[in-house]
């Protein structure tokens, strides 16, 4: 005769087991048709596409996924930052929401991944769930986030971060965030209303490629966000003197653009010169008048400095500005540095949504390794309000920010599934 103890392990093994039995997988091919679908808007004639956010094929992008979400059975609405959003019920309405999503806006001429496999993918586990008949004990809600390649601006609405200036700051197609915001169906005159309390969901989950090549190199399957860097913008003009290019003696000069030459160099050398995974990048330039015969008389140059600490961005940025005075006095021109407001402070992850990450991959078989992102991401903004968690696929050859992005089909359904059951194991243990 079983004793009580061991018929209790007995039952509640089975009901593991059962559970982990009943977790449905995505459906894979679902998944990519959606990813091509989405890549239709925007494609241009060299055949890249270009989706900036307030863009013609933004709006159109968008009008395809609120479509997707709709015919899913969610709840869709767009709030006044021109956030997606899309619910669905949960057995038990007293619960917090577990939100999860990404972003559909792209680079100019991104990739057809960045932020799109994650908000594809979030609309395919709501698919999944519906199929298998699976109810959630707490509601869940789609995120599709506005502007995420502008300076993460709908997450950052949604936790109360984007005030004054940053509304100013124009983005490739022209519009401001403002009349962007408008364009897209928000409403910039009521940003404040957009903001969540904090802890208003239980969790948020966020799939993403990783941008980067370590998994692709490692050949792991799944990456474990620990935490996301922060990064900072700045406009740096750099104010010269144009003259004639040909009856001005060399030592009579003041070259904006050799000025900004030296100035990208020193940007380089203080970031390598620093112990760390610290990125600068000067990713613009422009230089008036632009005549091959006038001497530049000023430059504007982009800045952005990346780290997982705020303050060895603020000792970098020191650094290189010590060195813009140094080339100050060397070419008789003037720098000023204006920060652009559109950037996000570092973020740690939740170490409990860690573990269960690292956890549902081992059950699926999946290789796991816990890394940091490059890259930022609408978790950090959601970092502020709720615990978040970052579920990373591989990039192929680490290329992103390019027409050559690629994420395999299986790795986006291993992604999905990851997130699918991360997502069922919070739903069942987190209040
Ligand atoms: O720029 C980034 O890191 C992100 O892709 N928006
Ligand atoms: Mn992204
Ligand atoms: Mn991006």
């Amino acid at each position: 005769m079983a004793s009580p103890e061991k018929i209790i392990c007995v039952f509640l093994l089975s009901g593991l087991l059962g559970f982990a039995q009943n977790i449905p997988k995505v459906d894979q091919g679902r998944l990519e048709a959606s990813i091509m679908s989405l890549a239709e808007y925007g494609v241009m004639e060299n055949g890249e596409t270009n989706r900036v956010a307030f863009s013609d094929a933004d709006l159109a992008g968008r009008a395809y996924i609120i479509s997707l979400m709709q015919v899913t059975g969610l709840e869709v609405s767009v709030d006044f930052a021109g956030n997606i959003t899309g619910k669905r019920a949960g057995k038990d309405p007293s619960k917090k929401p577990i939100g999860f999503g990404s972003h559909i806006d792209m680079v100019p001429n991104g990739g057809n991944y960045d932020g799109c496999v994650g908000s594809l993918a979030a609309i395919e586990v709501v698919r999944t769930l519906n199929v298998a008949g699976i109810q959630t004990e707490h509601p869940l809600e789609v995120f599709i986030f506005s502007n995420e390649e502008g300076g993460v601006m709908g997450s950052r609405a949604l936790v109360g971060d984007l005030k004054g200036d940053a509304l100013n700051v124009v983005n490739s197609t022209g519009y401001s965030m403002r009349e962007g915001i408008n364009r897209i169906g928000g409403d910039a005159d009521r940003i404040a209303e957009v903001e969540r309390p904090q802890g208003s969901l239980a969790a948020f989950l966020e799939l993403h490629i990783e941008q980067g090549g370590i998994l692709d190199r490692e050949q792991i399957d799944i990456g474990v966000v620990e935490g996301i860097v922060g990064i900072k913008w700045w406009d740096v003009s750099i104010q010269g003197f144009a003259n004639h290019a040909g009856t001005t003696p060399m030592a009579l000069r003041k070259d904006a653009l050799l000025a900004a030459a030296k100035f990208i160099i020193a940007v380089n050398e203080v970031t390598n010169s620093f112990e760390g995974k610290q990125v600068g990048t000067v990713g613009r330039i422009a230089a008036l008048p632009g005549a091959p015969n006038v001497i530049p008389g000023q430059v504007v140059v982009s800045l952005e400095i990346r780290d997982l600490s705020s303050e060895k961005i603020v000792n970098l940025f020191s650094a290189m500005a010590k060195r813009a005075k140094d080339i100050e006095n060397e070419t008789g021109t003037q720098f000023t540095f204006t920060p652009i407001d559109a950037t996000s402070a570092p973020a740690l992850t939740d170490p409990r949504i860690q573990a269960l990450i690292t956890k549902e991959a081992k059950a699926l078989g999946l290789s796991s390794k816990q890394m940091q992102s490059g890259a930022g991401h609408d978790a950090q903004d959601m970092a502020k309000i709720v615990p978040v968690g970052m579920i990373f696929v591989p990039s192929v050859n680490g290329i992103s920010h390019s027409p050559k992005e690629y994420t395999f089909p299986e790795d986006m359904a291993n992604g999905a599934n990851v997130l699918l059951r991360t997502l069922l194991t919070i739903d069942k243990k987190w209040d």
